[in-house]
């Protein structure tokens, strides 16, 4: 199978790949990533020369070059990562969100029913879907509950499921759609809780907590998503959505004390700063229809994931070095500099 991996250079869908190379040898990965801030072509250097990958510059939005190399390579299947996925990005500047989250993903599903596909799997997240309360720990999100985005990132990626679902029932284009709780592991851009409070940890900065740090998040860890997503390409029916998730809550705060613990820094770094705008309190996903109808558990267990996370991050410090020394300073300064 010849598989197009959007967005591969950026944190997900890198992972994704390596996994995918070591677990199916047989099939030909073609990445598309745009290499915006968040796509890092260095993550991807140790394969850029194996027979079976290549690497193509090109902005999912970009339609004619999408349907270029549609002609060229005939992919059988298309899994989209591409997007822009920071929150706090979308609520400075929401535009570009809704042109590669929901415009690009139009783009790639129009390709596909020009040139025709096996299977067009969309990248999703729980945020689709709101929040929940604090108080109501018997609450979770299935696949039935009704999408309910906060954000402009959250609203962009629940418009591009419903469109994905519609381009099924109206055109019959095979799709599926999964939904993912918040990932942690290898690769991470830090500018997300966990490689950022690692990152600033380790160079003895504030750990930037926003609001009470009361917040929850179901976190997972990458390779787990990346299994998930493989056995849906594989097993999953065409027109559903499947929730991806480890009942694994965290409180933000717990998380950011964990990591001064585990680096033996004090806990005098943390700055508790004012709230994200908007700020979800919960997330929770029942993964029971992916462990019923495909089999798919996580087997990564947060103690060990974020020991192993942490220890990547030590012996990777050119990787996010390199990051924190570039654009992303200004970043840092519009977003944490008034706080
Ligand atoms: P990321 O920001 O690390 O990577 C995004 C990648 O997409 C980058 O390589 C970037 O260069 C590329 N990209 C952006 N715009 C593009 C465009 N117009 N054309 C081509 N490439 C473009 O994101 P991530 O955390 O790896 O998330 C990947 C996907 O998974 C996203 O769709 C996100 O919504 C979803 N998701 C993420 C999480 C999470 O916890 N990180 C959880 C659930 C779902
Ligand atoms: O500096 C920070 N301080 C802080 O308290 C940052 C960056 C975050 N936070 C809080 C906000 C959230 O409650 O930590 C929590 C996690 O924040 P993020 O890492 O920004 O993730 P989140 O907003 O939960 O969204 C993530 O999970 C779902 C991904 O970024 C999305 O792409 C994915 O869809």
């Amino acid at each position: 199978m010849t598989i197009f991996v959007t967005g591969g250079a950026g944190f997900i869908g890198s992972n994704f790949i390596f996994f995918m190379l070591n677990n199916h040898p047989e099939d030909r990965i073609v990445c598309l990533d745009k290499l915006t801030y968040a796509g890092n072509l260095s993550t991807l250097k140790d394969i850029m020369d194996s027979p079976n990958f290549r690497f193509v510059k090109l902005d999912i939005c970009d339609r004619e070059g999408v349907y270029k190399l549609f002609e060229e390579e005939k992919p059988d299947v298309v899994v989209n990562f591409a997007a822009e996925s920071h929150v706090d990005r979308s609520i400075e500047n929401p535009e570009v969100f809704l042109q590669t989250n929901i415009l690009g993903t139009q783009v790639l599903m129009d390709a596909c029913r020009k040139y025709g596909i096996q299977r067009f799997h969309q990248v999703g997240t729980d945020e689709v879907y709101g929040d929940l309360p604090l108080d109501r720990p018997d609450l979770f999100f299935t696949e039935t509950t009704p999408i309910h985005a906060s954000s402009p990132y959250s609203a962009s990626k629940a418009s591009a499921d419903l469109l994905v679902l519609a381009y099924h029932r109206t055109f019959g284009l095979p799709v599926t759609v999964s939904r993912c709780s918040n990932n942690y592991g290898p690769y991470q851009f830090p500018e997300k809780l966990i490689p950022l409070m690692i990152a600033n940890a380790l160079n003895d900065k504030p750990l930037p907590v926003y609001g009470k740090g009361e917040n929850v998040r179901d976190w997972l860890y990458v390779e787990d998503h990346c299994k998930a997503i493989d056995c849906i390409l594989r097993k999953g029916r065409d027109g559903e959505v499947y929730n991806i998730g480890g009942h694994n809550e965290m409180k933000n705060i717990d998380i950011v004390k964990l990591i001064c613990k585990t680096l033996g820094k004090p806990e005098s770094l943390i700055t508790y700063v004012t709230d994200r705008k908007g700020h979800d309190m919960r997330y929770a996903i029942d993964p029971a229809k992916i462990h019923r109808e495909l089999g798919w558990l996580p087997e990564t267990k947060f103690a060990d994931g974020i020991q192993k996370t942490i220890q990547w991050y030590l012996d990777h410090k050119a990787w996010w070095e390199e990051i924190i020394s570039g654009d992303y300073q200004n970043y840092y300064q519009r977003m944490y500099g008034d706080r």
